[in-house]
């Protein structure tokens, strides 16, 4: 490690938090082997040798969009061919099927017990984002959220990005604040971290014109937190962005876990090029441990870092093990949005490939619920 690394790892050992400039440094350093040790070491002082995955579904009500984000390869607009739109009954049905399907894989820990009306068949947490539907009425979700829970009462509803929310506010005419009361009154239970991209004000105005700013997408966050729903960070890297403006993101982040306290995990989205405007290339396999390991030193007050192993594959995830991540999301299905953008992982995985995965990379598989707590 070059001198100012070696002072960054006194800082680090010491448990002194990381200032901007160290954290442009990491980003610049070629010898990831130390700066692994480094984000590991950290990871092991939080969560041991733990390594957590779910067993959870996604659903995406719409591709509709009316922001249509030149990085999403996932978007349509209105009347455009492979435009979608799923009525309740259907996001139901899909439910019901895609639970049935986890409960025929070979099963590892003993079968759950019936639970509520229909039982969750082992998963615990369904992830639904989509478009900025320009007709759907707030209510729509409204009802969605509720029915969802009435029929799956024991599964966790872990819905909609902060950009959806504040899509929500402008189209009820309702406050933020109260938008999401009425969302979390109705079954809502936690939120993603999806629509950060990159803060920037100049990066956002090349891939995402039309999005929710960095500012507005931290204020949603925020008034989530205080409205006692936990939420996930992301951060959309390896487009336009520079190193700089990665770390200025971390340190936003940070600021307001600090004040709030409400997020619980944080997680680096590795951009993926196909079929998108801005198009360019995948990440490097290097850049994407990188991330992994500066955002487990940067953000010291985050319990949780995640691979998304949909989107780094299910090989450099577990390698993203040992440069400081402690999670590897789940189970899935059918993932759609980074699959449109040519994502070279599978669409889903069983709990067991789960399992097998993490024991590999030489941790301890520990299957969690929405809030991070062990599921027996
Ligand atoms: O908001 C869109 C990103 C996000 C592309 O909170 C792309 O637990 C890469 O937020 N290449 C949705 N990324 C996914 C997301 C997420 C995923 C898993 C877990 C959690 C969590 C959140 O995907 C979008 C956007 O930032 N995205 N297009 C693309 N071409």
């Amino acid at each position: 490690m070059i001198p100012s690394c070696n002072r960054i790892k006194n800082k680090v050992l010491s448990g002194k938090r990381l200032s901007k400039e160290d954290a442009i440094k990491l980003f610049e350093t070629d010898d990831i082997f130390t700066l692994g040790k480094l984000a590991s070491y950290v990871a092991k002082k939080k969560n041991g040798n733990k390594a957590y995955f779910i067993r959870n579904i996604h659903v995406n009500p719409t591709n509709i969009c009316v922001n249509r984000c030149k990085f999403c390869a996932f978007s349509r607009s209105k009347g455009e061919a492979g435009a979608y739109e799923m009525t309740i009954d259907e996001i139901i049905s899909k439910i019901r099927t895609q639970k049935t399907e986890h409960r025929m894989q070979p099963k590892i820990t003993p079968p759950n017990p019936p639970l509520g009306k229909e039982g969750h068949g082992g998963v615990s947490e369904v992830h639904i984002v989509g478009g900025l539907h320009p007709d759907w009425p707030f209510e729509y979700y409204l009802e969605m959220i509720s029915r969802i829970k009435k029929s799956f009462p024991k599964i966790c509803i872990k819905a909609f990005t902060a950009t959806e929310i504040d899509y929500f506010s402008r189209i009820s005419g309702k406050s933020v604040e109260d938008t999401l009361i009425e969302l979390k009154k109705h079954g809502l239970d936690t939120m993603p971290g999806g629509g950060a991209e990159i803060f920037d004000t100049g990066v956002r105005s090349q891939i995402c014109p039309e999005k929710l700013s960095g500012e507005g997408w931290i204020n949603v966050m925020e008034a989530a937190h205080r409205a006692g729903i936990k939420t996930n960070a992301t951060m959309l890297y390896g487009h336009v962005e520079n190193y700089e403006q990665r770390v200025d993101h971390l340190l936003r982040l940070r600021e307001l876990q600090d004040k709030t306290k409400g997020f619980q995990a944080f997680i680096p989205l590795a951009y993926h090029p196909k079929n998108t405007e801005i198009g360019g290339t995948y990440s490097s396999g290097i850049d994407d441990l990188k991330t992994i390991a500066v955002s487990r030193l940067v953000l010291d007050n985050f319990a949780h870092i995640k691979a998304y192993w949909i989107m780094l594959g299910e090989k450099l995830s577990q390698v993203a093990l040992l440069f400081g991540a402690d999670d590897i999301d789940g189970t899935i299905i059918d993932e759609k949005v980074t699959h449109s953008a040519g994502a070279l992982s599978s669409k889903g995985l069983t709990a067991g490939e789960l399992i097998n995965m993490i024991k590999k990379a030489g941790k301890v598989p520990v299957e969690r619920d929405s809030f991070y707590r062990a599921v027996k």
